[in-house]
């Protein structure tokens, strides 16, 4: 039975699956939630993932949704390539990337990306700066790993670099949007403030199959 996997155009954490789907080389059903039809609050989507979020990954009858988790399931389940390290060593490295990301990275960035998004608490500016001064702070040190190395951690590209890619592109999309301009992000351009996560962004960005996992509503 084909893999299914829930999401929603422009959830980063669903691109994390998408992405590793696609490494992978998995072929699976597309199921696309519309999140303005509240299509994630259905009973029916509820059953599979009682928070209603996305994503949400069934693989027969097996269902289970946080996108990390789904990460660490599809590596165990389908090794090839290995995205969690070929050693103790890089398999730390790569979950502590992955901490690093959902503690600072997720938090910060919801700070900064919702009111820029929605419109809503665009009034908390010392907040929003000082979320912004965090994610500066990431990124510098993202940039700083980056400066040697190709990818995140080992010289091939991993979970790391998986569940980190699509938060920055995220932050990058935020950053680009006229309501972002009074906040003085100081995100872009990339090229200029984070050459090496620039570069990094390219890498990804060029990999087969890149192009399927883009949320269709950014190209609008
Ligand atoms: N920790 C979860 C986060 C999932 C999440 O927050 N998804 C958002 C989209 S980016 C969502 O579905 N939000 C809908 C809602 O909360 O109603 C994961 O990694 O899967």
């Amino acid at each position: 039975m084909a893999i299914e996997l829930y999401w929603g155009s422009g959830s980063p954490f669903a691109w994390r699956v998408m992405l590793t789907l696609e490494v992978k080389g998995l072929p699976y059903e597309s199921k696309l939630l519309e999140f303005s039809k509240g299509e994630h609050k259905a009973p029916a989507y509820l059953q599979l993932n009682p928070r209603g979020k996305v994503p949400t990954l069934k693989d027969g009858a097996f269902v289970l949704y946080e996108s990390l988790a789904i990460m660490s399931y599809l590596d165990r389940k389908y090794p090839d390539p290995p995205l969690f390290g070929k050693s103790p060593e890089e398999a730390g490295l790569i979950w502590r990337a992955l901490a690093e990301c959902e503690s600072y990275v997720v938090t910060a960035g919801d700070k900064v990306v919702r009111p820029i998004f929605f419109g809503k608490g665009l009034d908390k500016v010392e907040e929003i700066q000082q979320a912004a001064q965090t994610l500066r702070h990431e990124l510098k040190m993202i940039d700083e790993r980056l400066a040697d190395s190709h990818w995140l951690v080992g010289d091939k590209i991993s979970a790391a670099d998986i569940g980190v890619f699509p938060l920055v592109q995220l932050l990058l999309r935020a950053a680009s949007k006229e309501a972002a301009r009074p906040f003085n992000l100081g995100l872009l351009p990339l090229a200029q403030t984070f050459p090496n996560v620039a570069k990094w962004v390219q890498r990804v960005e060029a990999l087969p199959n890149y192009q399927r996992t883009y949320p269709p509503h950014w190209r609008q």
